[in-house]
């Protein structure tokens, strides 16, 4: 079966779903085709910290109602190396911007509700299997679903299918340069059923490993351990899990409460880009373009950033039919990617054992820690890379 549309979207994640309320609310019409069912993209637990940025364009969009409620604002982060601990306070050192804790799964929940309601067309078990005709003004996505072969014909293509997805491996390999970056570890991610023991995120160097404690609900805590690469969850017994927690988080007078562990997941740490996000009328967006170390809290974020651009590029054309905007797209969002990259990076390396104890780079590390005990101009440049700049 054959359909058309202005914009063929592939991917209900946080990047398809901002872009098509961003089109719709301009007159854009789209469709988004996704591969799986609602129910499981609503349950895929992932990120959770939103930028201000992130909340702002939700609230834009009329998405936010559940988390202007449910959402937990931060107004400050606390970092720790061996159990001494700082506190990075946002408001006085980025004039009132800070971060709001929301699980990925609920933005994606408010996100489909609100584009299914304003009528936007989302296939979900629709898999996108070939892109055609990207260098035409008339580009065609072919995908399955229930078994039958459609078409979907538009004027242009949004990649936002993530980083394993269709769009980027249909860009011709010459056009763009690839970066990768593997980390020697990985994060052993918890949900459990225990009231947070800190109200703000604590990031932790320990010299058994990495920690970090953050946080979903008053009665839900998310946690995150350093692993090595080669770990496999039956490694981990609950015990286990909350006993490293416990020594790696630690510091005088406080102490990690436990409880029922629900969800388990071991995540990589990689950075990967490429350095050109479009090819004809195809555009990518998102984790189809780049993956940070989750360290930052970036990932969604700048998927998000990458859609403002997108949108705009986009319903500019529309109106004007000028391509101008379109042409700036990959160069418009790279700033804020290498900035992403480098800001997630420098946490990672900071707070991740890499080196013995007491050796020159593990000293290093703690001389980095130090400094922002003492320096209002490396504590800013911390808070207001961790909030998001507001524009890049
Ligand atoms: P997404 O991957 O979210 O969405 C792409 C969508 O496209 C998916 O729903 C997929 O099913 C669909 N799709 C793929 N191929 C398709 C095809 N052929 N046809 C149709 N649909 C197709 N970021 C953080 O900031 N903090 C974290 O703690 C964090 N933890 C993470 C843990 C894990 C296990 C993973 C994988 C990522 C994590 N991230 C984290 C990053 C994550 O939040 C991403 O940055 C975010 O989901 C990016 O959103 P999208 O670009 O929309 O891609
Ligand atoms: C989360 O709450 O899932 C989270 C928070 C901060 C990060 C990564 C993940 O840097």
């Amino acid at each position: 079966m054959h359909h058309h549309t202005r914009i063929g979207i592939i991917g209900a994640g946080p990047a398809g779903l901002t872009l098509a309320l961003l089109l719709q609310r301009s007159g854009i019409p789209c469709v988004i085709l996704e591969n799986r069912s609602r129910d499981y993209v609503e349950n895929r637990v992932r990120a959770g910290l939103l930028e201000q940025n992130t909340v702002d364009l939700l609230r834009d969009l009329g998405a936010a109602d559940r988390l202007n409620v449910e959402g937990l604002e931060h107004h400050g982060v606390i970092l720790s190396f061996n159990g001494q601990r700082i506190r990075v306070p946002f408001d006085e050192l980025t004039g009132g911007r800070g971060i709001t804790i929301y699980g990925q799964q609920e933005v994606v929940k408010d996100l489909i509700a609100t584009a299914l309601y304003r009528g936007i067309d989302i296939l979900f078990e629709a898999d996108a299997t070939l892109i055609e005709g990207i260098e035409s003004e008339q580009p065609t996505i072919h995908f399955t679903q229930n078994g039958l072969v459609h078409t979907l014909s538009c004027d242009f293509v949004a990649g936002c299918d993530g980083f394993h997805g269709l769009s980027r491996k249909t860009m011709p390999p010459d056009s763009y340069r690839e970066f990768r970056h593997e980390y020697p570890f990985s994060w052993l991610g918890i949900l459990a059923n225990v009231a947070p023991s800190s109200d703000e995120l604590i990031y932790a160097y320990h010299e058994r490993g990495f920690a970090l404690h953050s946080l979903r609900s008053p009665s839900v805590s998310r946690l995150y351990i350093q692993v090595d690469n080669e770990d496999k969850i039956e490694d981990w017994s609950d015990e286990r899990i909350w006993e490293e927690l416990s020594i790696r988080l630690g510091a005088e007078g406080w102490a990690l409460e436990r409880g029922p562990i629900f969800e388990k997941s071991i995540t990589p740490m990689r950075s990967f880009m490429i350095d050109n996000m479009q090819y004809g009328r195809l555009f990518l967006a998102g984790d189809a373009a780049h993956i940070v170390p989750p360290t930052g809290g970036k990932g969604l974020n700048l998927a998000v950033a990458d859609i403002r651009w997108l949108a705009e590029a986009l319903i500019h054309f529309f109106e004007t039919g000028q391509t101008d905007l379109l042409e700036q797209y990959s160069s418009n969002c790279l700033r804020r990617i290498w900035r992403a990259q480098d800001f997630s990076n420098f946490m990672t390396y900071l707070f991740h054992k890499q080196a013995e104890h007491g050796s020159f780079e593990n000293l290093l590390q703690k001389a980095k820690f130090d400094y922002i005990g003492i320096s209002k101009a490396q504590a800013t440049t911390i808070a207001e890379n961790y909030v998001g700049l507001k524009d890049v």
